[in-house]
């Protein structure tokens, strides 16, 4: 299904992260991965993980440092001359912006939120651009907190919030040149962020006890919906959220 195209994934920290199971099925349908990580500290993860595939190429890409971002588009430009799908799964939040009251977020926390979180979508499209030569697809990582007000995601939720309105802004502005912008509001998944938030057990329980599917989401479903919204089969849909949440987000009382 992506036989023939170029694709570079953000995000992958270590074998349990969204991007990685977003690249495992983007993989499994022939296409071929470019890996950015954050910091020397996940160079060894990205590196083993990737270590038995083909063609690929890892680069650091640190968002709030411009020059690495070129670089990192350049290192894609020399190595494959084109791109055809970028996924962006990419958060952070100061840890005590995640707990107590939002009202005591400070601008600081409040500031890194938006910039790493929602800023780095319109952030990497703009350098995607000229890359997505034959049009293209941009995948990016939502949350429901970014709608309904969850307990503790706090400056999350505000992040999230102008993460899906950028997806709408940019699938306005790349429709002409056949680049697709989705967003996908994933239900909760033990991963290395979820990992130290408070009650995350508590609220995976919650999720099981009142979801249609009365289950969790696996990392494996929202790669697979990824690979959805990268392949041509859903060549009609941009600016979309598209839940993968077992149904949480349809339920009233
Ligand atoms: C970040 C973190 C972004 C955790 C995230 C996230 N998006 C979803 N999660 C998991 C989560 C977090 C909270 C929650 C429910 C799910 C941590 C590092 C910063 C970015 O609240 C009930 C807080």
């Amino acid at each position: 299904m992506l036989e023939n195209k170029v694709g570079m994934i953000f995000g992958v920290a270590n074998k349990r992260s969204i991007a990685w199971a977003c690249a495992e099925a983007c993989r499994e349908h022939g296409a071929e991965l470019a890996f950015t990580y954050q910091g020397e500290r996940l160079e060894r993860n990205i590196t083993r993980l990737t270590k038995d595939m083909e063609n690929t190429l890892v680069v650091p890409c640190d968002v709030t440092n411009q020059s690495e971002v070129d670089a990192a588009f350049e290192a894609v430009d020399k190595k494959y001359g084109r791109l055809d799908f970028l996924i962006h799964s990419i958060a952070f939040a100061p840890r005590e912006a995640l707990e107590g009251e939002f009202l005591d977020t400070s601008r600081d926390a409040f500031l890194t939120a938006l910039e790493i979180s929602a800023y780095s979508l319109p952030q990497l499209a703009l350098s995607a651009k000229p890359l997505m030569k034959d049009g293209g697809s941009i995948v990016t990582m939502s949350y429901y907190g970014a709608e309904k007000v969850v307990q503790n995601y706090n400056v999350m939720g505000v992040a999230k919030s102008a993460l899906e309105s950028s997806t709408r802004y940019l699938a306005n502005d790349l429709g002409k040149d056949n680049i697709r912008v989705n967003a996908i509001s994933a239900g909760p998944i033990k991963t290395l962020s979820a990992r130290g938030v408070k009650d995350m057990s508590t609220f995976l329980t919650h999720i099981e006890e009142r979801s249609p599917l009365k289950r969790n989401v696996t990392a494996r479903e929202v790669g697979n919906t990824a690979l959805f919204l990268v392949s041509d089969l859903s060549s009609a849909i941009t600016g979309e959220t598209i839940y993968v949440d077992c149904g949480f987000n349809i339920m009233g009382i």
